[in-house]
C-alpha cells in the first residue's frame, strides 16, 4: 500500500513541471543579449490576448522596461527581471518601450500588437481552438501524465489487493 502511494505521488509530481512549464510558454519572452544593452529580440509580433514576460537574469548592468505612453512599467532596475504584460482584447498597435539608465544609448525596443480577426471570419473555425490543436505540446503533455499516473494508480492498487 505504502509503495504503491510512493509510486503514484513520485509520477504526479514529475508530470507537474511540465504542465506548469506549458503554461509559460504563451509569452512572447524578451530578455536582455550579450552585449548587456539591448533588448533581444528588439522587436517582437504579437497579437491581442498574448503576454510579454521580461525575462533576464545575473545581469552585470541592472535594466527596466518602461513603455512611452506608460502602457507597461517593469518598475526599478533589475539584473533579475521576471515581468509579465497581458495586452488584452482591445489594447493593439506598436508599443515603444525602453530601458531607463539605458535608453540613450539605445537600449529600446519595440512590440507590435496585432488585433484579433473579426468574430464573423470565426464562423466555420475557432481560432482558439485550432492554435490548442496545432500546438503539440498541449495535448500530450497535460494529459498523457495524467493519464499515465492513474493508469499506474490503478494498476498498482489492484496488485496490492491481489496479494493481501
Ligand atoms: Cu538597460
Amino acid at each position: 500500500m505504502r509503495l504503491a502511494l510512493v509510486v503514484v505521488v513520485l509520477i504526479v509530481f514529475c508530470a507537474i513541471p511540465v504542465v506548469s512549464a506549458d503554461n509559460t510558454t504563451n509569452a512572447t519572452i524578451v530578455t536582455v543579449d550579450s552585449t548587456n544593452l539591448r533588448f533581444s529580440p528588439s522587436t517582437v509580433t504579437i497579437t491581442e490576448g498574448e503576454t510579454i514576460r521580461f525575462f533576464w537574469d545575473g545581469q552585470l548592468l541592472p535594466h527596466n522596461a518602461v513603455e512611452v505612453n506608460e502602457t507597461f512599467d517593469s518598475g526599478d532596475t533589475a539584473s533579475d527581471e521576471d515581468y509579465s504584460f497581458l495586452f488584452t482584447a482591445g489594447l493593439n498597435g506598436t508599443f515603444d518601450y525602453f530601458c531607463e539608465p539605458h535608453r540613450s544609448v539605445g537600449m529600446v525596443g519595440q512590440i507590435i500588437v496585432n488585433p484579433l480577426p473579426p468574430a464573423e471570419n470565426n464562423t466555420t473555425e475557432d481560432p482558439v481552438i485550432d492554435e490548442m490543436m496545432d500546438d503539440e505540446s498541449y495535448m500530450p503533455f497535460i494529459s498523457l501524465p495524467s493519464i499515465t499516473a492513474v493508469i499506474a494508480a490503478a494498476v498498482l492498487f489492484r496488485t496490492e489487493e491481489e496479494l493481501f
